[in-house]
């Protein structure tokens, strides 16, 4: 019977979690440092080593081919990573592909379609998000690409050519919808639904959508001390308004699924004796409704306007990320299900609360995504982890998908 190699696979897994490594025992590979050139380079030569034509497009996508011809089934995900995340998370996804193609070639399997591993430059969101993904489906034009910065402030122009990349030319690593045959993704589930109910695979029926985006409050500057209370312009107070009063509004007016996270809040000056003069959050919803995600994000934008007049503050919204929810396809689920079904395993269909390239690439072509269980549900974090058994036996749904899916 073909299986994955399970050894070979978490031995990848460990050699490319190494990459980055934290003191807590993360990894920070975030899109285009240093560690994650290392890391693209380690695949790069991992694709190589399995007798796969490696190449890598104007965004930086990295693919790995061993037979000619169109359209592709192509299976992958990233490897770039939040700062101090888990090695699971994206790494997964390229590395059970890479295994899987390694399998078929071993076994000499000729199929209809030829299969293409996918690793997406910056998923995570260094610099906002699916970089490599839009570039890869047109999204990504040319006139977005010179503001796109990292929240430090570093252009992704300038992050690029560090690597003698021009990300100009990204936009040229668009690939016609019509070579693409199918998607698939295996994935943690970077949540707790799997592991509770002690089922080994999930079919996901639908990617959350997300928008994410910059909210600048602006006071002004003044004496801690000399000035007093009703006469300040505080733009931290602002934020912080809104923080409470954004989760608030996202409570009353949302569902279950419904998510507001701010992240990251900088103020300036930041002076422990000046009141502050401006302070800058992420303000990010998800939701699975794309008419809901729409209407709440149009609320928080009313409520962010409102909070600044009361208080004398000027207020500015950057969209930093706008992704809709996207089904995966049925034909993909058919075939991830038939999987499970050939290997005896149960499986849960669920949504994905976290965001993927598979809805990036789902909006062009056929995607659809596998999950394993997360223990105790944790991701972005050192203490992500996904057992043997469960890599082993989603990296098998995963080689059976391709094969349904490439012979069809
Ligand atoms: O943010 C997300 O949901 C994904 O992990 N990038
Ligand atoms: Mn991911
Ligand atoms: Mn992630």
């Amino acid at each position: 019977m073909l299986r994955v190699n399970l050894g070979r696979l978490k031995r990848d897994l460990l050699e490319l979690g190494a990459i980055g490594r934290t003191p807590e025992g993360g990894v920070s590979r975030p899109s285009w440092s240093d560690a994650d050139m290392e890391a693209r380079r380690w695949l790069l030569e991992r694709i190589a080593a399995a007798g796969l034509e490696a190449r890598v497009d104007a965004a930086g996508n990295i693919f790995g081919r061993w037979q000619p011809g169109r359209p592709v089934v192509m299976v992958g995900s990233h490897i770039d990573s939040v700062p101090n995340g888990g090695i699971f998370d994206g790494p997964l996804g390229v590395l059970a592909g890479l295994e899987c193609l390694r399998r078929i070639r071993e076994e000499g399997i000729r199929l209809r379609h030829p299969l293409e591993l996918v690793a997406f430059t910056d998923e995570e969101g260094a610099f906002g998000g699916f970089f490599g993904s839009y570039a890869f489906t047109g999204v990504l034009k040319a006139g977005d690409i010179p503001s796109i910065r990292d929240s430090k402030g570093l252009r992704i122009v300038d992050a690029m050519a560090r690597h003698g990349m021009d990300a100009m030319r990204a936009p040229e690593a668009c690939r016609n919808p019509a070579e693409i045959r199918a998607y698939v993704e295996l994935h943690i589930e970077q949540g707790p639904v799997l592991e509770a109910q002690r089922i080994p695979i999930g079919i996901v029926e639908a990617i959350v959508g997300i928008r994410r985006y910059g909210v600048t409050f602006r006071g002004r500057a003044d004496h801690a001390g000399t000035t007093p209370m009703k006469d300040r312009k505080d733009a931290l107070l602002g934020a912080a308004d809104l923080i409470l009063r954004g989760r608030e509004l996202v409570l009353a007016l949302g569902t279950e699924a419904s998510r507001v996270t701010v992240g990251i809040i900088q103020v300036k000056p930041a002076v422990g004796n000046i009141v502050p003069a401006e302070a800058t959050l992420t303000y990010e919803l998800r939701e699975q409704s794309g008419e809901l995600l729409r209407s709440l994000a149009e609320k928080s934008r009313a409520l962010a306007t409102e909070i600044a007049s009361a208080r004398g503050l000027e207020v500015s919204i950057q969209t930093i990320l706008e992704i809709d929810p996207v089904p995966a396809a049925e034909e993909v689920k058919a075939a991830i299900l038939a999987a499970a079904e050939e290997l005896g395993l149960t499986y849960l269909r669920l949504p994905a609360m976290a965001g993927h390239d598979a809805q990036v690439v789902g909006r062009a072509a056929k995607a659809g995504m596998i999950f394993v269980p997360s223990r105790d549900g944790r991701s972005h974090s050192p203490l992500e982890f996904t057992a043997d058994e469960d890599v082993e036996q989603g990296a098998n749904v995963l080689l059976l998908t391709l094969l349904r899916l490439a012979a069809g």
